[in-house]
């Protein structure tokens, strides 16, 4: 079982979310990342296998600033353990995806969006979220429901956390069959496979249930 954890507040996340993964440990992984959108709205990305240590060196190399971010522990279910299969994943360079569980259909919506052209970078079932939500939101231009529509499509587990550039103040979380928590801030808010996480930043917790989408934005 892996971990996710997700940040919209007024400061730099990057400290926090790390913090969190390393929270989330207990649960067992073999890899690491983290995404955050930074000050001029462009999203970037650091992954690593193995420990959380060694995420955080690559942070400390190159820092991840900014104050919307999501991140992820993974313990892989399709693809091995490697660098081009930890989570965040993306679809072009606007849009970011962590998610635990399993699509059982993937291979299907794959071969589905190979045919629109979209090329993998990959092996995980993972990925198709991300470029089913890139078809989607361009074509629609609302994240949470891009989000929405796409979960329509998915058989299996997720607990999922999603961002994009074009909704820099926005992570969207949803759930069904694994487990997410909202932490409620001051003005702050975020998204945890477990409170633990977030036990640095918030004692108040909003627990989804089955089926729940969730809008995180700035104080709200
Ligand atoms: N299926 C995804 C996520 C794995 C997971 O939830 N692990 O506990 C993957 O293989 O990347």
């Amino acid at each position: 079982m892996c971990g996710i954890v997700g940040a919209v507040a007024g400061r730099n996340v990057q400290g926090i979310l790390l913090e969190g993964l390393r929270r989330l440990e207990y649960r067992g992984y073999d890899s690491a990342g983290m995404a955050v959108l930074d000050e001029s709205g462009s999203l970037e990305r650091r992954r690593a296998v193995g420990k959380v240590a060694a995420l955080a060196e690559r942070l400390g190399q190159s820092a991840l600033p900014g104050s919307v971010g999501i991140a992820h522990t993974r313990w892989a279910t399709h693809g091995k353990p490697s660098e081009a299969n930890a989570h965040p994943h993306q679809s072009g360079d606007r849009l970011a995806v962590v998610h635990n569980g399993i699509i059982e259909n993937f291979e299907a919506l794959k071969a589905d969006l190979q045919a629109s052209g979209y090329v993998f970078e990959s092996e995980t079932d993972t990925e198709v979220i991300a470029h089913l939500l890139d078809r989607e939101s361009v074509a629609q231009g609302d994240l949470q429901a891009a989000v929405q529509r796409v979960l329509a499509r998915l058989d299996g587990a997720y607990a999922l956390g999603v961002m994009h550039a074009a909704e820099p103040d926005v992570v969207i979380g949803a759930r069904k069959g694994s487990p997410l928590v909202v932490g409620v801030g001051i003005e702050e808010v975020f998204l945890a496979s477990d409170p633990l996480a977030l036990l640095q930043v918030t004692d108040r917790f909003i627990y989804l249930e089955e089926g729940d989408v969730v809008r995180l934005s700035r104080g709200e």
